[in-house]
């Protein structure tokens, strides 16, 4: 099997690596992808450097050049791009061309993005004097990518970085590396000039520490795990660099009496169980008031047995496979939990047998769940979730903003004066009225408040706060 290789100063490098294993099918191997060195990490990071000066100044046509051509690549490979997301993550066929399509479209985004840099002029509190404003590039990005995006989320950190003229050393997921290697592949023959961006995949401890370690980088763009996201942090304090972190939910979804049941059911199974539950906008947590309660429990349970769990790739598969046996562990732990905790297993929680060998595990959902419990309170990043009976939208609110995390917050009612209230006093960057907490659009901010997120917000025009620095520039007329 020939290896795909890490990209370092403009060359294709690297003998030695990993598997990537479909969790669908774990005899199936995806590819042999290289794993980087400390080494290969410093010479990354060198030719990043080495890159800033020039494509810093850079011309903004060769930038939207470059970033338009990659993302007509993506779009017209969306099908292989996406069967290569499916098999390599698990997610379905459809859910992940749609994510392909989404790179796709926010590789567009910022091409337009670099046309359109602009600063102000103002006059001077003093006379004669006139004031300019301006955004620069950052400078060397260190940007460290999740396993359950495997191309949108690169895809969201890499075209801002370039449009704005950063260098990038870049770590992808090294459980998912394949969509990241074809990105990498895609920009480096789309134009962009050697040592721009560079790929070094392998282990969080390997890779991933080399960068947290390095004075060089002026940023890191992060996304994963709360306990990553806080050794992120603290290097980047060590070192004085600029930071952003996205890490996990614990999600609402609000459903009141007089939510319309339809709207409400679709909202809550797709929030907490497409994808598999593993996104950082999942819902797990379903708070729904007492008289709609048993209605809404019989709906979605009645949905959840129409839902197949199976290959990622098959025609008709709603839920694919969670991604490795680890996870699923954890899964599984957190099911034993619930039941020892008092919840009621309303539906699923069994791992299920398939055609080809793969971690299946049964969309699971508890009721008679209390917010207290640590399956309310804790990630799962599975496909389980609670429901957590409440009196009235005043309890909804207040249980819903209960939590350590503040992500994506999501409310089922017909009622406009309770969703103008949500909307004003969810505690969460995003907010979502009839409509499932996860499942964003690509050119308006993403983030969110509390143990969820740290630092500026990603995607759409707000991507400059974390990738520019500001310059105030005096002049004597
Ligand atoms: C979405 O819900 O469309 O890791 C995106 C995650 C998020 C992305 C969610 N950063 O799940």
């Amino acid at each position: 099997m020939t290896i795909h290789q890490n990209l370092i100063a403009g060359e294709w490098t690297g003998t030695t690596g990993a598997e990537n294993i479909n969790p669908s099918d774990t005899n199936e191997v995806v590819g042999l992808y290289a794993s980087a060195s400390v080494q290969d990490v410093a010479d990354a990071i060198a030719a990043a450097k080495a890159a800033f000066p020039a494509w810093s100044r850079s011309g903004i046509l060769e930038r939207h050049a470059i970033l338009k051509k990659a993302g007509e690549e993506i779009l017209a490979r969306k099908d292989e791009l996406g069967a290569l997301l499916a098999r390599e993550e698990g997610k379905t066929l459809p859910e992940a061309i749609g994510e392909t399509i989404r790179a796709a479209q926010i590789f567009e985004f910022f091409a337009g993005e670099a046309l359109r840099l602009a600063g102000e002029v103002v006059p001077s509190v003093r006379p004669n004097i006139g004031v300019e404003i301006t955004r620069e590039p950052l400078g060397v990005i260190g940007i460290i990518t999740p396993w359950n995006f495997p191309i949108a989320i690169p895809a969201w950190k890499i075209a801002p970085a370039l449009c704005y003229g950063n260098t990038i050393v870049f770590k992808p997921a090294d459980l998912v590396p394949g969509c990241s290697w074809a990105i990498v592949d895609i920009l480096h023959r789309a134009g962009l000039p050697k040592g721009v961006l560079n790929l070094v995949m392998g282990k969080g401890s390997v890779v991933g520490q080399a960068m947290l370690d390095s004075p060089v980088l002026s940023g890191i763009t992060f996304t994963g795990s709360v306990g990553t996201g806080k050794r992120v942090a603290l290097s980047s304090v060590e070192h004085g660099r600029k930071y952003q972190l996205e890490m996990g939910g614990k999600n609402p979804m609000v459903v009141l009496d007089d939510a319309d049941l339809t709207v409400a059911v679709e909202a809550a199974a797709n929030s907490a169980f497409f994808s598999t539950g593993q996104r950082c906008t999942a819902s797990s947590r379903l708070i729904v008031t007492e008289g709609i309660h048993d209605r809404f429990v019989a709906a979605l349970t009645e949905k959840l047995n129409t839902l197949n769990v199976d290959n990622a790739i098959k025609a008709g598969t709603h839920i694919g496979p969670v991604v490795d046996a680890k996870q699923l562990k954890t899964d599984t732990d957190y099911i034993e939990i619930g039941k020892q905790e008092g919840a009621k297993l309303a539906f699923g929680g069994e791992l299920v047998s398939r055609d080809t060998p793969g971690f299946y595990l049964q969309p699971t959902l508890f009721t008679e769940a209390t917010n207290q419990m640590r399956i309310s309170r804790e990630e799962i990043f599975g496909p389980v979730a609670s429901v957590i009976r409440v009196k009235d939208y005043e309890e909804a609110l207040a249980t819903a903003n209960d939590t350590p995390f503040g992500l994506s917050s999501g409310i089922a009612t017909t009622s406009l004066k309770h969703a103008t209230h949500f909307k004003r006093n969810a505690e969460a960057g995003m907010v979502m009225v009839n409509l499932p907490t996860a499942g964003v659009d690509f050119h308006v901010p993403f983030g969110g408040r509390k143990g969820s997120s740290f630092g500026p917000r990603e995607q759409g025009k707000y991507a400059a706060e974390f990738f520019t620095t500001v310059k105030t520039a005096y002049t004597l007329a």
